[in-house]
């Protein structure tokens, strides 16, 4: 099975990074007609290259400084670099920054080319190598092949190849699920096929006819065709470059920075979470609130970095930090990324991402710095875990532990569900056919929330039984999905920690508390519309005997009801329970053996007035004993025939 990787070139400019590609390949990477003319690398050329059992893409760089957010595009998603150091110029700015960049970017392998060794003599060139081994000192190319070459003679081209092919071998296979991934790095017009975009293929792979999302668009389009280094290909995967025809994209929307990807792999964010390293040889430390370019992937966006956990960031030290960008990027958990100063004149630093998608963190919060430091955990159910706390009330999906806590897409189910059944992560149904992943902390504080909020209002209205369930959700302090809390409530209510229905709750160790008088006032009360049956006193009627306590008297009566002593048929009427049942069992009995009633028919069977015939009958009917039919009322249940009207 042949193997792709990419390959990226590295070096200063005019040290011979072109000229080598194409002594490698036959392929000149200079394709723009400037660049031509100038005889300088502007922007990312491409070559290709097999050796043995690899194939190589070629992505070469320009080394111009002015150009280095060109060679951080082209560099994103290579698996090995080859450092290009001219044997009559030796380590030079660019030589520096590049192989900073590729550091701070991870990379792990490479091979040294000492070029333009026509032009010296041995003892130069041992000089030149001497500076160079001095320079990849404890970096990834400490022990990388260094090998000396000329483009125009040939010199050492064979045994770059060799060395490449060497490099390739030990670089190891990243096996398991993938999701696609490409950051475009450039576009372009075919004409009759339309616009087609390029890139380095960084995770997964794409076959002809997928859709895929356009990000940060966030908008699907689909695959038409695909092609790896102008050759036609039915998919592509990581480690290949990969150009791509998309359906109904406009190349004037298309620019480099975007990325392709599996649907819902990719969520845009200005705010990242990420740790950030400052250059061991910067010339000043990394300040709080400073204005930088950030770059990952292949975009560039301008930003301001927030540091959490420090005021500076000192030339060889690490910080947490928070970036706040003018556009959103697109992320993913351990990404690397460049920082470079505002006017692009100097690569600052870099890091990893630890949240792709975050919000704001206060600084020095030091619970937040705590979870955030348990982002970076080798231990992926602790990265997992995290990230579900990060959710807040509005939960995590399995996408989310993908994109922030590098867990393998086939691999996300099985962990929620072991980590669920474990008690750490809660899926809960809410609503009708909906279900939420949450950290089990979460239910456990909205538990508290909805208890405390309970608590607190039995306190302030110590003689009210229960309370407005929508009054209760109003004061948790939380923003969230409603549903979220009715199934929290309805939790609560099944583990017997609640009492209540879909309109009031209480507390279940909450006993309205009474004084001496008032419970006095209450019995009496009680009996009176015992006495009183269909005929109810009127609740202000009770005014004058509770004195001191008539501003208490509705709560009173809401304690009544909720004790079962009172049933509310309309406003200000009550009936007494007893009378209530007796009422419900006296019309269902004369109902069920006889025609239906009219509302004076059902006034005089129970004895009572006009006054309250009409609001008792329209309870019956709400409560679903009788119906309305013309005049009459009948039993709901009791005439199966007559009964689908609507
Ligand atoms: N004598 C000599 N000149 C070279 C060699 N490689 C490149 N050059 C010249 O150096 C200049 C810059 O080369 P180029 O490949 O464009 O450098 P780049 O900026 O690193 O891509 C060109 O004029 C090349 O002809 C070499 O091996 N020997
Ligand atoms: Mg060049």
């Amino acid at each position: 099975m042949p193997r792709d990787l990419i390959l990226g070139t590295a070096g200063h400019i005019d040290h011979g990074k072109t000229s080598l590609v194409k002594a490698l390949t036959g392929i000149d990477c200079d394709r723009l007609p400037e660049e031509k003319r100038r005889g300088i690398t502007i922007d990312i050329g491409f070559a290709t290259l097999q050796l043995e059992d690899f194939r190589l893409g070629i992505v070469d760089v320009p080394g111009h400084e002015r150009f280095i957010k060109n060679m951080l595009a082209g560099a994103t998603g290579i698996d090995l670099a080859v450092l290009v150091v001219a044997a009559d110029d030796s380590v030079m700015p660019q030589t520096r920054e590049h192989l900073e960049i590729l550091r701070l970017l991870g990379l792990r392998h490479g091979v040294i080319a000492l070029t333009k060794c026509d032009l010296v003599d041995e003892t130069t060139l041992e000089v030149v190598e001497l500076e160079v081994r001095d320079l990849v000192q404890g970096t990834f190319l400490q022990s990388a092949p260094l090998i000396r070459t000329s483009a125009h003679s040939g010199l050492g081209v064979p045994e770059l190849k060799a060395a490449i092919t060497e490099t390739c071998r030990h670089i190891e296979a990243r096996t398991g699920a993938e999701w696609f991934r490409m950051a475009i790095d450039r576009s372009f017009i075919v004409q009759g096929h339309g616009t087609v975009v390029t890139g380095s293929v960084t995770s997964g792979s794409g076959r002809m006819g997928d859709e895929v999302e356009w990000q940060p668009k966030g908008e699907r389009v689909r695959v038409r065709s695909l092609q790896n280094h102008d050759q036609s290909v039915e998919e592509v995967h990581r480690g290949m470059r990969a150009a791509i025809n998309l359906a109904g994209v406009h190349h004037e929307d298309v620019i480099r920075g975007q990325e392709l990807a599996t649907p819902g792999y990719l969520v845009p964010s200005r705010t990242l979470t990420i740790r950030l390293h400052c250059l061991a040889d910067a010339k000043r430390p990394i300040k709080h609130r400073a204005p930088v370019r950030f770059h990952i992937g292949t975009a560039e966006i301008m930003g301001t970095i927030a540091l959490l956990d420090c005021d500076t960031v000192d030339p060889g030290g690490w910080g947490l930090a928070q970036v706040f960008l003018e556009e959103p990027a697109t992320a993913t958990w351990g990404q690397p990324f460049v920082i470079r100063g505002p006017s692009a004149t100097q690569t600052l630093g870099g890091g990893q991402v630890l949240q792709p998608v975050a919000r704001k963190i206060r600084r020095r919060h030091l619970e937040m710095l705590e979870r955030i430091e348990r982002l970076w955990s080798g231990n992926a159910d602790e990265r997992a875990l995290t990230v579900a706390w990060f959710g807040g009330f509005s939960g995590f999906t399995p996408a989310d532990l993908v994109r922030s806590a590098n867990i393998a897409p086939d691999q996300a189910q099985p962990l929620i569900d072991r980590l669920a059944a474990a008690g750490a992560l809660a899926d809960v149904a809410v609503g009708q056919a909906r279900r939420m992943l949450l950290h089990a902390d979460m239910l456990k504080e909205l538990d508290e929330r909805i208890l405390t909020v309970l608590s607190r209002l039995h306190e302030q209205f110590p003689l009210m039984a229960t309370h407005d369930r929508q009054k209760v959700q109003s004061q948790l302090d939380y923003v969230g999905d409603d549903a979220l809390v009715h199934a929290a409530v309805d939790r609560l209510i099944q583990r017997k920690l609640v009492i209540g229905d879909t309109r009031r709750i209480a507390r279940a160790d909450h006993k309205p508390k009474l004084s001496g008088n008032l419970r006095k006032l209450k019995d009496k009360l009680v009996l009176a519309y015992r006495e009183a049956r269909f005929q109810p006193p009127e609740p202000a009627s009770f005014a004058g005997q509770a004195g001191g306590n008539a501003a208490n008297l509705a709560d009173l009566f809401e304690v009544c009801q909720a004790e079962g002593l009172l049933v509310r048929i309309a406003d200000d009427i009550y009936l007494h329970s007893d009378a209530d049942s007796e009422m419900r069992q006296r019309i269902s009995e004369r109902l069920s053996n006889g025609p239906g009633m009219t509302v004076a028919e059902i006034r005089d069977l129970l004895g009572t007035t006009r006054k309250f015939a009409v609001p008792l009958c329209e309870y019956l009917d709400r409560i679903g004993l009788t119906r309305r039919e013309g005049d009459l009322r009948v039993l709901r249940q009791a005439a199966p025939s007559e009964a689908p009207q609507g």
